[in-house]
């Protein structure tokens, strides 16, 4: 049951994106409202993406977050929450990527879907995922949580569109009969040197199961997952915090790599 007014959420809407936009930090909006609820979040991240798209903006996917216990443990919460990604979100594999327009960038390996039939929560299950799947992919997520030194809270997070920023596609797409994303291991390289390993059990015991929760989140909002979705999964390990002049690759088994420069 929301808690804030439609003009307290257009507001938190404005003062969080606004914070994107400029590449400045904010206080974790909880510290004003300490009673908001997971409804308020979201809806101040629904109104985030509205206000972008009403600027021309296009919503070019989806993505979970915190959905390994690496990066549970990492942010120190327990609930995975999802986030929109718009269209200058989507960066090329070998991108340079501008740390100017980022607060304090980090970036996380992950296994990403798409769809060919919608997915409707509740009761989605892996089954539904798995037949409703068009190709997986690798992907990298560049997050930059809008709160001052990565301090907040869960619903501070979901109301900041889950620290989504960028991300980068690459690599091989793969029909999903043809892998066993569980044990796709995934290697991190930061300047040359592994950081992070993983295989894609770290997401939920399998990354299909995060697809999964997505729909059942959004049927709870009466939204779906439409066919032909792009779907971020979750990091499969812990998020690597990157500055200018780093260089990233992440590499997956029989899917390929992906690599970017900050600059
Ligand atoms: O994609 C993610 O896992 C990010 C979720 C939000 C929390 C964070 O900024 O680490
Ligand atoms: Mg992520």
């Amino acid at each position: 049951m929301s808690t804030l007014s439609p003009e307290t959420v257009e507001q938190l809407a404005e003062h969080l994106e606004n914070a994107e936009l400029e590449a400045s930090d904010v206080t974790k909006i909880t510290d004003d409202y300490p009673d908001m609820d997971f409804e308020d979040a979201y809806d101040i991240q629904w109104a985030i993406r509205r206000r972008k798209e009403a600027r021309g903006n296009k919503i070019v996917g989806m993505k979970m977050g915190l959905t390994s216990w690496a990066k549970m443990a990492q942010m120190g919460v327990k609930e995975p929450c999802y986030g929109f990604l718009a269209d200058y979100f989507s960066c090329p594999d070998g991108a340079a990527i501008k740390t100017t327009e980022l607060i304090h960038p980090k970036v996380e390996a992950e296994i990403a879907f798409v769809t060919r039939a919608p997915l409707k929560g509740p009761g989605v299950h892996v089954a539904d995922v798995i037949a409703a799947t068009e190709f997986v992919l690798p992907a990298v997520e560049i997050i930059d949580s809008r709160y001052r030194d990565f301090k907040f809270d869960i619903k501070s997070v979901v109301a900041d569109n889950s620290s989504s920023s960028r991300f980068v596609t690459g690599g091989h797409s793969r029909p999903l009969d043809y892998m066993d994303l569980r044990t796709c291991g995934v290697v991190m390289e930061k300047n040359g040197e592994i950081v992070e390993l993983a295989t894609g059990a770290a997401v939920l015991g399998d990354p299909a199961a995060s697809v999964a929760m997505l729909a059942n989140m959004l049927g709870e909002r009466g939204e779906e997952l439409p066919a032909g979705t792009f779907v971020m999964t979750g990091g499969v390990t812990a998020a690597v915090a990157v500055a200018a002049g780093d260089n990233i690759t992440v590499r997956y088994h029989d899917m390929g790599s992906i690599s970017m420069r900050f600059v």
